[in-house]
């Protein structure tokens, strides 16, 4: 018999490690094929209202009124969603991460970020600017902890990103409609649809694979307003918008094809 002293020893050694985390391979895909698409708004359009700027209108305000469209939804005449995140779901190997951009550059212009959504690589980079002589900054919550001040035009800020998620942005400094996206992501095969609502994923190695969608959401769940004691007028300072939206479906990539995909965005 066993001393009593070896057991808790091999249920230690019988008990599985940490989960160890899913490392992303790096492999030549030299028979990949790819998936086109577009994401289609379905149904009625939504009439959505524009922002109120009731801060630095000089700087923020584009025409005559004093408001900003939202840019949380943008349709195309045709029906294509803008600014929606086409990705494969659980890649475990592929083509290089940094097909991606490494280094890339968040502008604050007009007081709107340029661009308000972008796919950066884990390990990436991101230059921030401002191109206003107003203040503002950079706060994110999510993937990233970052909150910089802008209070000059022209000014230089990088900032690592080593958590893979979804960073939000916003601009505390009386711009509620400052929101912007940045997805931190640990493979490449993440592309955002463009003014027609469409995509292209390429070399992806042949497979079955689930294929997301991700769009921001557009609308205004409650608005955080402060009153001026002495004038009574009130302003808003931020927005709580409705839940991120994510499309979902099988597709099946073949060597060297092109697999076409539609997703349909609607209301409900
Ligand atoms: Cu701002």
């Amino acid at each position: 018999m066993k001393p009593l002293w070896v057991l808790p020893l091999l249920a230690l050694l019988a008990t599985p490690g940490p989960q160890k985390k899913r490392v992303y391979e790096e492999i030549d895909v030299p028979d990949g094929g790819s998936i086109t698409g577009t994401v289609l708004w379905k149904g009625e359009r939504p009439r959505i209202e524009p922002f109120r700027i009731d801060k630095n209108i000089e700087t923020c305000q584009v025409g005559d009124s004093p408001t900003k469209p939202s840019r949380r939804l943008v349709i195309s005449e045709a029906g294509g969603v803008e600014m929606t995140v086409v990705y494969l779901e659980k890649m475990a190997k592929g083509k290089p991460l940094f097909t991606l951009p490494k280094k890339q550059r968040l502008d604050q212009k007009g007081c709107e970020y340029h661009p308000r959504m972008f796919v950066l690589p884990r390990k990436g980079k991101l230059e921030m600017t401002t191109s206003d002589d107003t203040l503002h900054n950079i706060h994110m919550r999510g993937a990233a902890p970052y909150n910089i001040a802008f209070p000059k035009k022209g000014m230089v800020e990088t900032r690592p990103f080593r958590r893979v998620g979804i960073a939000r942005v916003v601009c505390d400094a009386g711009h509620g409609w400052m929101t912007g996206y940045i997805h931190v992501v640990d493979h490449p095969y993440y592309v955002i649809t463009d003014k027609e609502g469409k995509f292209q994923i390429e070399d992806i190695p042949p497979g079955k694979y689930t294929l997301n969608a991700w769009h921001e959401g557009w609308r205004i769940v409650e608005k955080d307003s402060v009153k001026d004691p002495r004038t009574g007028e009130e302003s808003i300072k931020g927005y709580v918008f409705s839940d991120p939206i994510v499309l979902s479906q099988e597709v099946e990539v073949t060597p060297l094809k092109e697999t076409q995909v539609t997703f349909e965005l609607s209301e409900d």
